[in-house]
């Protein structure tokens, strides 16, 4: 009769510990791409998920321009498999993108920034690609909110092209016309894989890292990402 209430204190110790330990291990969560690159630089490009403000909200960052040290003019397999480096500039890979939206429904944050310091954003409720065997289909909600203004509806709906690999609606080839690989009409608003340009310069018509509806054709931006959010 003695012995009971030492069960209750062991099995309340396991109640209170479990909790601990399970928790420590999420102190090493990374917040962004550049801690997973620091806990072991010699990692591989690849599917890697964050924690920007804790547990519940994994971002996933898929494109980011920052310095003009990729070249994103690159071939088909090259977008379905990713290129670049996680803590740098960056493409996750279509075939990882189709598997990450299929699995949730997700939410796609752009975030970008001029040459002037000034940043803005557009945010879309929903978003997902379709598998390769319809071309990597882009399925874009209406544009919720952001100063960016919406300059990627217009390509909802589309097919992934390269310059190998035209499946836009242009009687031309929009990658290899405006230097890049991604989701084109006839052609673009927005040229998120563009060439990176430093600033203003109009001197060859719309092929720099753009955003229309923001900064006007011709000005290529300094920073942009793309990052999808899983939503309930
Ligand atoms: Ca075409």
């Amino acid at each position: 009769r003695k012995l009971f209430p030492f069960y209750l204190i062991l099995l309340l110790l396991v109640l209170i510990l479990v909790p601990v330990v399970t928790s420590c291990s999420d102190l090493n969560l990374p917040l962004d791409c550049s801690d997973i690159y620091n806990q072991d630089s010699s990692r591989p490009s690849g599917v890697y998920t964050i924690y920007p403000i804790g547990t519940t909200s994994a971002i996933q960052v898929f494109q980011k321009r920052m310095d003009g040290s990729v070249n994103f003019y690159r071939p088909w397999d090259q977008y379905k498999f990713g290129f670049g480096n996680a803590a740098g500039e960056y493409w996750l890979g279509l075939e990882n993108i189709f598997h990450l939206t299929q699995r949730k429904k997700s939410e796609l944050l752009i975030d970008m920034e001029d040459f002037e310091g000034n940043k803005s954003y557009a945010r879309y409720t929903s978003f997902s690609v379709g598998p390769e065997s319809d071309g990597y289909k882009l399925h874009l909600s209406e544009f919720n909110s952001g100063g960016a203004g919406d300059s990627l509806s217009i390509v909802s709906g589309q097919k992934f092209s390269t310059f190998d690999k035209d499946q836009d609606t242009w009687v031309n080839n929009c990658a290899r016309s405006f230097i890049a690989g991604f989701w084109f009409s006839d052609c673009h608003s927005a040229n998120p894989n563009g060439v990176y340009r430093w600033g203003a310069d109009d001197s060859l018509y719309a092929i720099g890292v753009e955003w229309i509806s923001w900064k006007g054709r011709g000005y290529s931006l300094k920073a942009i990402s793309m990052k999808i959010r899983p939503v309930q």
